[in-house]
């Protein structure tokens, strides 16, 4: 079946982190007029979306990931009038804005929160999930995704309230229809600001099995809660119910964040009917890698074959053709830097194997996302201490495991920070050469990363061989190749343990393209004869019979034409 065309098929998104794009008046913090200052930075570059991380209200104990007001700006970050001047500014350069919709919990003080723990009989109790206490104890072992308990106990009432994320992230009760009512209504005032369409963090979680059951353990301390609190059994039929109530009124683009989500599942999130999302992000080639070698939990180092990482997009983009839409990243707020992860960030290699990985993924088939940094090639930071960290997830899985009960030494643990940790993706923007980056005339809010005299946009866009200059064509290449947003995916080469290879049809045209993911020769004979114009490559003259090391190719070629 043909895809239906629509806009966010065709477009690329950019995702700013605000807290480290660039801050506009000296206080080391990233703001909304920083990204307005940038706007044409991002013109140039050829984005059509950013989907911004949350700047709402937030006491920042998860950055901005923990919202006090839903309709209030962060106040680091500016004001509403700062925004609605954004929102202008970017729609006159022809980019749309994409909010994060955070709303599988609310910050600890939220209102609606401190009302429902004010008493058992206030008429926002049911806003969120209280239970008693089992055994004097936890409700049950779940742990939170950032260590401990998923529960908290209030002193006020006796009563626990559950929180999959900090226990200042306490998760809304969405079986209450008061709570859906409240959402949907905030939604659309957004909407009817005129934004373009939500991101909406870990959407597969609002659901959770009734039952509560304790989950298997894992690391000898707590029970799983994946199982119990991901595809719950009203999921669907909440995100039809906002479909209805809300998205289908507008012209928006929405991508669900789907921790736990399988093919089938994205099936129904993102299908083709478009009763519920437009797509879906899911965690198997990112989360999903590291568990094979992993030292516990998600912390690990060793870096993740090809051939996993290749099988699991393979299986992605085989199984939802024709049936739904898929999204496209590498990089997020929450990953490490692709070139640090899956590429080579030796200054040998970094520039040939961030243009490798872009190109693998930029040619497949789906909405691709850039993080800011990923186009001038930004690589992960090197921690020394836990005291170097700010986020919370690294913070509570070293008090845990290291602090707490001992079973990972320190250095170990600052083995995966420097591997996977998130703070990897959150160092300010390099912006040029000058002192912080170019990303503050104050004292940044978090260490900028030294190799930033080097690594830069200002140097970057000046060299016509630079990574951003690559992410450039790769966009432009997007926009002027139907093949490249609608052709049919097909495999190639997967008995290779080197070469990532696929091919695209659309309407009698071939695309080819071949990634070598090593720092070596490696033998692909799929260019020998083949007729066609190239596209894109990393490299200006290529060898019979094989890629060069972290070499890419893509070569298009029109079978009407020969
Ligand atoms: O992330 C959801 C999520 O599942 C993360 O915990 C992710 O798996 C983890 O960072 C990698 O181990 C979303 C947001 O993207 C994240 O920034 C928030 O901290 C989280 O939800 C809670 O809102
Ligand atoms: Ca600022």
């Amino acid at each position: 079946m043909a895809d239906k065309k629509v806009w966010w098929k065709e477009a690329v998104v950019y995702q700013i982190y605000p807290r480290s794009f660039a801050d506009s008046n000296g206080d080391g913090i990233g703001d909304l007029n920083g990204i307005t200052e940038h706007l044409d930075y991002l013109k140039e570059l050829g984005i059509d979306v950013i989907w911004l991380s949350p700047i709402y209200k937030s006491p920042n104990d998860d950055n901005g990931y923990d919202i006090s007001d839903y309709r209030d700006i962060m106040t680091e970050f500016g004001t509403m009038d700062d925004f609605d001047r954004m929102l202008n500014a970017a729609h006159e350069h022809n980019i749309r804005i994409v909010m994060d919709l955070v709303v599988n919990h609310t910050s600890d003080e939220h209102a609606w929160f401190v009302e429902s723990r004010s008493s058992v009989d206030n008429p926002y109790r049911d806003y969120y999930i209280w239970k008693e206490p089992r055994d004097g104890r936890e409700p049950n072992n779940w742990q939170s995704c950032f260590s401990g308990s998923a529960w908290e106990l209030d002193e006020s009432t006796g009563m626990y309230y559950l929180h999959c994320f900090s226990k200042k992230q306490p998760d809304l009760n969405w079986d209450n229809p008061k709570v859906r009512e409240e959402i949907f209504d905030m939604m659309t005032w957004w909407c009817e600001k005129g934004i373009d369409g939500f991101r909406m963090d870990v959407i597969s979680m609002i659901s959770k099995n009734p039952d509560y059951p304790d989950g298997p353990v894992r690391d000898g301390i707590y029970g799983d809660l994946g199982p119990y609190v991901c595809n719950g059994p009203h999921v669907h039929e909440y995100l039809e119910e906002m479909n209805r109530k809300v998205l289908s009124a507008y012209d928006i683009m929405t991508v669900g964040e789907a921790a736990g989500v399988t093919i089938e599942e994205a099936k129904k999130y993102a299908n083709n009917d478009g009763t519920e999302l437009g797509m879906v992000f899911h965690f198997e080639h990112t989360d999903g890698v590291v568990t094979a070698e992993n030292v516990i939990g998600k912390w690990g180092y060793a870096q993740p074959k090809m051939t996993i990482v290749r099988d699991i997009l393979n299986k992605w983009q085989t199984g939802l053709e024709g049936k739904a839409w898929g999204s496209l990243y590498w990089d997020n707020h929450d990953q490490p830097r692709v070139v640090s992860r899956f590429g080579n960030d030796s200054p040998k290699w970094r520039e040939l194997s961030a243009k490798m990985l872009a190109t693998t993924l930029h040619m497949m088939k789906g909405t691709p996302y850039i993080y800011q940094g990923e186009e001038i090639g930004m690589t992960n930071m090197h921690f020394t201490s836990v005291d170097d960290c700010d986020d919370i997830e690294e913070i509570n899985a070293y008090t845990q495991y290291v602090t707490e009960h001992g079973v990972v030494s320190a250095e170990e643990m600052l083995k995966c920070f420097d591997a996977v940790a998130r703070d990897n993706a959150r160092t300010p923007m390099q912006w040029d050469d000058s002192d912080n980056a170019g990303f503050t005339t104050g004292k940044p809010w978090f260490a900028v990363n030294p190799n930033y005299s080097k690594i830069n946009v200002k140097a970057a866009v000046s060299d016509p061989d630079s990574v951003y200059n690559y992410y450039r064509k790769l966009i432009r290449l997007r926009h002027e190749n139907e093949i490249i947003v609608y052709g049919s995916f097909r495999p190639l080469m997967t008995d290779s343990e080197t070469v990532y290879a696929y091919e695209r049809e659309l309407d009698g045209k071939i695309l080819t393209v071949a990634c070598n993911w090593t720092e070596d020769e490696q033998p692909c004979p799929l260019f020998d004869a083949k007729k066609g114009k190239e596209l894109i490559s990393n490299y200006t003259e290529h060898k019979q019979g094989v890629l060069q090391p972290y070499e890419a190719r893509a070569i298009l070629h029109d079978q009407n034409e020969s």
